[in-house]
């Protein structure tokens, strides 16, 4: 190997390593960022917390960063929560005050989509607003 193709050899790695580390960065940075909204599910509904309304409306801005965290406080029940349309789902977890988080970008386009707890789906449903 020539001196000069040595030299390109190691620009091209330094180059490389700085690009994983910037994408890295944004990556940890936009889930930082992420505005988070937590659901409470109990009695086989969802609910925001300290709000008696059973499966909410859930509003988000286009394009927005959301971290969706479910806590599971329905003893002896397994729920999730997941947007079918939009792919996005937290993992099925047990009623002991269990929570996982699922962290999406909202749809740029405005419009609505259905929430469900994907085992509970007749009685665990609700709207997801983008706009
Ligand atoms: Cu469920």
């Amino acid at each position: 190997m020539s001196e000069r193709t040595k030299r390109r050899f190691f620009i091209l790695l330094i180059l490389t390593l700085v690009a994983g580390a910037l994408t890295f960065a944004v990556a940890a940075a936009s889930k930082q960022s992420a505005r988070e909204i937590v659901l409470v599910s109990r009695d086989m509904a969802f609910y925001l917390p300290g709000d008696e309304t059973r499966n909410p409306t859930l509003q988000v801005a286009p394009g927005e960063a959301i971290r969706l965290t479910l806590v599971n406080e329905d003893r002896g029940f397994l729920h999730d929560w997941g947007v079918a349309a939009l792919r996005h789902a937290t993992k099925l977890i047990p009623g002991n005050g269990s929570r996982d988080s699922v962290v999406f970008t909202a749809p740029a386009e405005r419009g609505e989509h259905e929430y469900v707890c994907s085992t509970h789906a007749m009685m665990m449903r609700g709207r997801l607003v983008v706009r």
